[in-house]
């Protein structure tokens, strides 16, 4: 299986508040690199780095007001004489009047965030950009007739919504292939979310289709991030209604039951008869996972990647989250030899 690859994902790291304290976030550059090891390590297949695409390319699945903040926001940010990462500090929560964008960088921060998750330091647009343009180059591989790609990306994306970053995304990597694909003449396209967090920012930017099928299997919202997105009752909007279906399990799933899910999600997407599906593959599942709330072990991640092969859909694997950096190389690549049928 092909590899996408930048090492640009290094110019992004940042902070992150957690237990009232501030400190380096779980989202850091070893997880890209432990990944990277264990691809080379069981020689997966080439690793290539991605191509070049003009920033336009992200207009669709975002809007252009959201891709011109993100570009400009470290410039804009340091132009005030500060030179820490940037962080959103307000939002506009239900019962605030206003709904214009703000004139201001910390405004437009907060209006253009859904959490303080995403931090933005100097080289977060040049990394941010890589790892979008890794799952468009990936999604071109398919285009070209591969079975399957790996877009190893980093920073993630799937919280990050039509207008709006948080939870360590900035650019929806998986929903910016999935337009690629669309746009490309693909009728129909598949997104399956199996990171432990609900993939919020993919559910709202194909909410309202029915081309692009969204199924998300994660933590129960009652009790895991991202609280407000990811119950069963989100069923589309519109022409989508009936195009996103989420599957909260609760907190300690163990295989069977994740297992059962998935092929659940494997029905629903062969009743869409998708073109490609895009995996949306976090490895924050994994019982040693410091911020979640499975309990998958290192070789269930065997046993998911045949079961996704069993689908019979080309696919690309854009990855996600998963925080037990020593795991998650062995975790994530296992899914993709499973895949392969490499067991
Ligand atoms: C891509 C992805 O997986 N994003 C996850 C974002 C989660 N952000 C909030 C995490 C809060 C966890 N706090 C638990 C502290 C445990 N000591
Ligand atoms: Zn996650």
């Amino acid at each position: 299986m092909l590899t996408i690859y930048s090492s640009d994902h290094r110019l992004h790291h940042g902070v992150e508040l957690k237990d009232g304290a501030i400190s380096a976030s779980f989202e850091k550059p070893a997880r890209a690199e432990t990944v990277l090891k264990q691809v080379e390590t069981v020689r997966l297949g080439d690793v290539v780095s991605p191509d070049a695409y003009d920033a336009s390319r992200y207009v669709g699945a975002h809007s252009e007001r959201y891709v011109a903040f993100l570009a400009r926001a470290w410039d804009d940010w340091t132009a005030t004489g500060r030179s820490c990462q940037a962080l959103p500090l307000v939002w506009p929560v239900r019962g605030l009047p206003s709904t214009a964008m703000p004139q201001f960088i910390d405004g437009k921060l907060g209006f253009f965030s859904m959490d303080a998750g995403s931090p933005i330091n100097a080289g977060t647009w040049q990394a941010v950009c890589a790892s979008a343009n890794s799952a468009l180059t990936g999604i071109d591989a398919l285009a070209r007739g591969q079975r399957a790609a790996f877009a190893l990306c980093r920073p993630p994306g799937h919280h990050a919504g039509r207008e709006y970053m948080g939870g360590y995304c900035y650019l929806n990597n998986a929903a910016i292939a999935a337009q690629r694909c669309i746009e490309q003449g693909a009728r129909r396209v598949a997104v399956l979310d199996i990171d432990f967090h609900h993939g919020n920012g993919t559910q709202d930017i194909f909410y309202d289709r029915s081309d692009v099928l969204f199924v998300s299997i994660h933590g129960d919202p009652g009790v895991s991030y991202p609280y407000f997105s990811g119950f069963a009752d989100e069923r589309g909007i519109g022409a989508g209604e009936g195009f996103n279906l989420n599957m909260p399990l609760p907190k300690g799933t163990q295989l069977d039951q994740y297992d059962s899910a998935l092929r659940h999600a494997g029905e629903a997407i062969a009743r869409h008869a998708p073109d490609a599906l895009v995996v949306s593959m976090g490895v924050d599942t994994f019982e040693g996972d410091p911020i979640s709330h499975f309990r998958l072990r290192t070789p269930d991640y065997l046993r998911i990647g045949q079961t996704l092969a069993g689908f019979g859909v080309p696919t690309l694997f854009v990855m996600e989250g998963g925080y037990m950096v020593d795991e998650i190389g062995v975790n994530a690549v296992n899914v993709l030899l499973g895949f392969e049928a490499r067991i």
